[in-house]
């Protein structure tokens, strides 16, 4: 446990500007669904522990284990049930990633590993969401360096815990700012952190995933109807576009090169429409080449618009006044924060979404559905130069 304390220190001590939460829609909508439905995380009996997990940490990893709440198994008349699995979600201080830590801790069979670049936030956020605190773990992640992600990797793989999922869920939107800012490596903040910092996360840990003995090991990344131009959000402009790749080519540096992945002007809601087109093109890059010799599940969706959540804290006063009716009585989308970690907490641990290569959404009648991307976030040709330059640019080739 000393190894993963020395983990968990922070480095910022920011206080949280938002994270109201939401009030209950008890309604139907054109893309989301009623607050009826309910995680169903049980796998059933019939899983059991395969023997003789590999272990590449030896000593350190078997000690940490036994600390480690997300790892036992508990013997029921002679018989191992399943083990608790362990989730890594990205940005769970706040909104999704939040409401999704508390859906799957709650649960009892979920040990979650929240890894928030906040530490405070998201210690006092999962204490007053009331989440059981042998249930979960935070630990240091600042996507928008990755020098933190690669921190975070050793960090985890020090603390002992396998890895059964992960979620990519962090996400800044900076749709008011005139001029791009920066990560540590000076890519576009959107695209670096959105992008890019979960782009080598996930790389380095599929490695942590191939070696869980889970019965169903799941590589998530959250996509966005906004990303999607086959639909009407994703017809308000500005539309997502990645054209040729030329400014992402050149590093999203906004010097030699435009800070926008098209190489045109920087537009911050563009530039996270477009990291949100990549997450999906990378989720599906994933599938074709790993999923069938790993047997890892990867999947994207479309949560539901979840109004209320600090995703809009940049945005203008009276775009954050209107968005939440708006969304509610007028375009039907919108989903509580309680109700879209219930939908992303189906994709972590139900046994009937394992189908790999997916983008999840859910009807009006609380069923999770197989949705259609857009052309340009299903296009393979795309998918795969995306994959190719991010590769250079985050020093993996
Ligand atoms: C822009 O600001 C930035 O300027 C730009 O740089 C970029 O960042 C962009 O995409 C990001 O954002 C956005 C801001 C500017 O827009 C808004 O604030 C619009 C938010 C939507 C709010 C609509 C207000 C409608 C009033 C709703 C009140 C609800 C009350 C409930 C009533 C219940 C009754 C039962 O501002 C604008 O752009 C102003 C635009 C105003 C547009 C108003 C359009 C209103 C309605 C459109 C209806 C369309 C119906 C669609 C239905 C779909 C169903 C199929
Ligand atoms: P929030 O702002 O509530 O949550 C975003 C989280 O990401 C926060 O925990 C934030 O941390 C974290 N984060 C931001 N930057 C970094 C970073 N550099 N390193 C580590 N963590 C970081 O927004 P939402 O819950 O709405 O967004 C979650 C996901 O849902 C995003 O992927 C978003 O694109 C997606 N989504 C949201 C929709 C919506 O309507 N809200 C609709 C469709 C998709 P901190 O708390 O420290 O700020
Ligand atoms: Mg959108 C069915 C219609 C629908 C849905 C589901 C969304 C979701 N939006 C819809 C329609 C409209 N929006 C219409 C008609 C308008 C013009 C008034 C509109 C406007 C709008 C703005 C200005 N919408 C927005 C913004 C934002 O700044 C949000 C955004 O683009 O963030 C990138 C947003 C969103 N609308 C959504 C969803 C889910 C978002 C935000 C979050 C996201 O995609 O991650």
């Amino acid at each position: 446990m000393a190894l993963q304390a020395a983990a968990l220190l922070p480095s910022t001590f920011s206080i949280p500007k938002e994270g109201k939460t939401s009030a209950s829609l008890k309604d139907s909508s054109l893309f989301g669904i009623s607050l009826s439905d309910h995680v169903k995380s049980d796998f059933g009996s019939s899983f059991k522990i395969k023997s003789g997990r590999k272990s590449s940490l030896g000593a350190i990893r078997a000690e940490t284990m036994v600390a480690s709440p997300g790892v036992t198994s508990t013997p029921v008349t002679g018989k191992k049930t399943l083990r608790k699995g362990c989730v890594v979600i990205t940005g769970a201080s706040s909104g999704l990633g939040l409401a999704t830590a508390k859906a799957l801790a709650e649960t009892g069979k979920w040990h979650v590993i929240m890894a928030c670049r906040d530490f405070l936030k998201a210690e006092r956020a999962a204490k007053s969401a009331g989440m059981p605190k042998e249930n979960y773990t935070i630990m240091h992640l600042d996507l928008a360096s990755l020098d933190s992600v690669r921190q975070f990797v050793d960090n985890f793989r020090r603390s002992g815990n396998p890895l059964d999922v992960l979620v990519c869920n962090a996400a800044v939107y900076q749709p008011t700012a005139k001029e791009p800012s920066f990560t540590a490596e000076g890519f576009e903040l959107s695209v670096g952190t959105n992008h890019l910092g979960h782009f080598l996360l996930s790389r380095l840990l599929i490695d942590d995933l191939k070696q869980s003995d889970y019965p169903s090991k799941r590589l998530i990344i959250v996509g966005s109807i906004t990303g999607n131009t086959n639909t009407l959000a994703g017809n308000v402009p500005p539309k997502a576009n990645l054209g040729d790749l030329r400014g992402l080519a050149r590093g999203l540096d906004g010097l030699n090169s435009s800070a926008m992945i098209d190489g045109g002007d920087f537009d911050g809601a563009k530039a996270y429409k477009d990291s949100k087109v990549c997450n999906m093109l990378t989720m599906q890059e994933f599938h074709r080449r790993y999923h069938e010799e790993t047997g890892i599940t990867f999947a994207s969706l479309y949560p539901g618009c979840i109004a209320t959540t600090g995703l809009f804290r940049e945005h203008i006063p009276l775009f954050r006044l209107l968005f939440p009716p708006f969304q509610k009585f007028i375009t039907k989308g919108f989903v509580s924060e309680a109700e879209s970690g219930k939908r992303l907490a189906q994709v972590v641990s139900d046994p009937s979404l394992t189908k790999s290569g997916v983008y999840w959404s859910w009807n009006k009648n609380s069923s999770s559905f197989e949705n259609q991307l857009s052309e340009e976030a299903s296009d393979v040709e795309k998918a795969r130069k995306v994959w190719e330059v991010s590769e250079k640019l985050v020093g993996l080739a």
